[in-house]
């Protein structure tokens, strides 16, 4: 056993008390209020989630374990002569909150390799889904299939878990289900566009590595896998895959079926299903130009039509950041620096240039700037994943480090079943019109 899970106990042991003081010394000091318009509109701002793996702030943008992207990129250890770090090393840190050494990072890559097994059960599943199949439901599906391996459900049943060790069954099978996502995932990749040509699993491979090779895409896409799920494994835990996973997890649903439901919220276009927007979007006008790379002005005018046909325009705005999206501006990097001459990388530079300014003019976004999405999919066209409807399960892989971490911790501080309060309209207006010591509503 690698001594991650040991690091981790140590961890779990020191934080418990601090969240037993504030729970029992500071229950009812207040850190907000909700609005009337944040009750009905999705919560936005309600301080009401707390979780010490990622933090989002508006403005910079994502801290892993409170890191910035440059600095995890910078400071974790990497495979022999590449540029990226070990995904197991950067799930040490989001467990632990530790940079772990290399040693540590290979203790993990070994630990993972020992836990990938895929039952055979689920490609065949797989096998039996339609071919038109959304890849996101085949992922999620395949997901929520391997529920009958959860270490969890059946200490649950045998009566085994308790407050304080139900976090290591829940350790357990996040470990497990993650070190076998990239072979679920490149076996329906395979599947649906290669004729079902699988490539078997090489084991003498760390996760990125052994998912480039599985994909079947060459040198340097390994970089690129290592660089994808890191960028896109957590955004803190208000987002739909992260709250939705922390929500059925809440209800001490195991790994699997909470990851499951996750990856269905990051399968909608407002949330990770995004990235495949952006390219579906850009190929439909380059269509309706003839192929052609479009000019300025005729971007312009693409984009004015979506928003005037009442559409968003895809990879574009977000919920917490005010700037431009840190993931993206480090995907734009790996652009400039190797395919820089790329068509789509200028197009979606391009796009850079123009969308912000139409969208301050439409006046509606509260951020016009690119988030995550709007670049994803350039890289991976650029290295022949030109299926863009996959890219989601590229993000999904990369979530559930983020999401399975957190949830991880969910056990192990003991956060009680998720069950905030509802009012009915009514009630709402009662209590506007009380405030303002009148009971009569502004009329419509
Ligand atoms: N294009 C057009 N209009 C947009 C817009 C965009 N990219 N972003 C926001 N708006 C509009 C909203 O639709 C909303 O309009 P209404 O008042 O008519 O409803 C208004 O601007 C205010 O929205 P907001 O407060 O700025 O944004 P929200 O917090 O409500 O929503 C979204 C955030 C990311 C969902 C939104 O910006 C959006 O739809 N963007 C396009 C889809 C996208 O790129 N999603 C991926 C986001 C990142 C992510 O989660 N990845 O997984």
């Amino acid at each position: 056993m690698s001594s991650l899970k040991e690091v981790l106990r140590t961890k779990v042991e020191e934080h418990r008390p601090r969240m037993t003081n504030l729970l029992k010394n500071y229950g009812d000091r207040k850190i907000g209020e909700v609005t009337v318009s944040q009750a009905i509109g999705g919560m936005r701002g309600v301080k009401g989630l707390v979780t010490d793996i990622s933090y989002l702030d508006p403005y910079e943008g994502i801290r892993f374990r409170g890191y910035t992207i440059n600095e995890v990129m910078e400071k974790l250890p990497k495979p022999d002569g590449k540029g990226y770090p070990f995904v197991e090393g950067f799930m040490y840190l989001l467990l632990t909150g530790e940079i772990p050494t290399k040693e540590q990072a290979l203790e993990v890559v070994e630990e993972f390799k020992k836990r990938s097994y895929v039952p055979s059960y689920v490609f065949d599943l797989l096998n039996t889904m339609p071919k038109e199949t959304h890849p996101m439901t085949m992922f999620s599906t395949a997901i929520l299939a391997m529920q009958n391996e959860s270490v969890f459900a059946n200490a649950y049943k045998m009566g085994l878990i308790n407050k304080f060790n139900s976090w290591e069954y829940m350790y357990e099978d996040v470990l497990n289900l993650i070190s076998r996502l990239p072979e679920v995932a490149a076996y329906i990749y395979r599947l649906k566009y290669k004729n079902g040509d699988i490539i078997k699993p090489d084991k003498n491979l760390d996760f990125g590595g052994n998912f480039a090779h599985m994909m079947g895409i060459g040198d340097p896409y390994d970089e690129v896998a290592r660089m994808y799920f890191i960028l896109h494994s957590d955004h803190e835990s208000g987002n739909v895959s992260a709250h939705t996973t922390h929500l059925v997890a809440s209800a001490l649903s195991d790994a699997y079926l909470s990851l499951s439901a996750g990856i269905n919220g990051l399968a909608g276009p407002l949330h990770g299903l995004a990235n495949q927007e952006v390219l579906g979007w850009i190929q439909n006008f380059m269509k309706q130009l003839g192929g052609k790379v479009p000019t300025e002005e005729k971007l312009k005018d693409a984009v004015w039509d979506t928003l005037n046909s009442g559409q968003v325009i895809p990879g574009y705005g977000h919920a917490v950041l005010r700037k431009t999206d840190p993931r993206y501006t480090a995907q734009r990097e790996y652009c400039l620096k190797y395919l820089p001459n790329d068509e789509l990388f200028q197009l979606v530079s391009k796009l850079y240039a123009v969308v912000p300014d139409i969208l301050r003019e439409a006046g509606k976004a509260k951020n016009p700037f690119p988030n995550v999405d709007a670049q994803s999919g350039v890289i991976q066209w650029y290295y022949g994943l030109k299926e863009y409807d996959f890219y989601t399960v590229l993000f999904g892989i990369g979530r559930s480090l983020g999401v399975l971490a957190n949830i991880t911790w969910d056990r192990a501080l003991g956060y009680p079943i998720e069950r905030p309060k509802s009012v009915t309209t009514g009630m709402l207006e009662e209590m506007v019109s009380q405030s303002f010591g009148t009971t009569t509503l502004v009329s419509v």
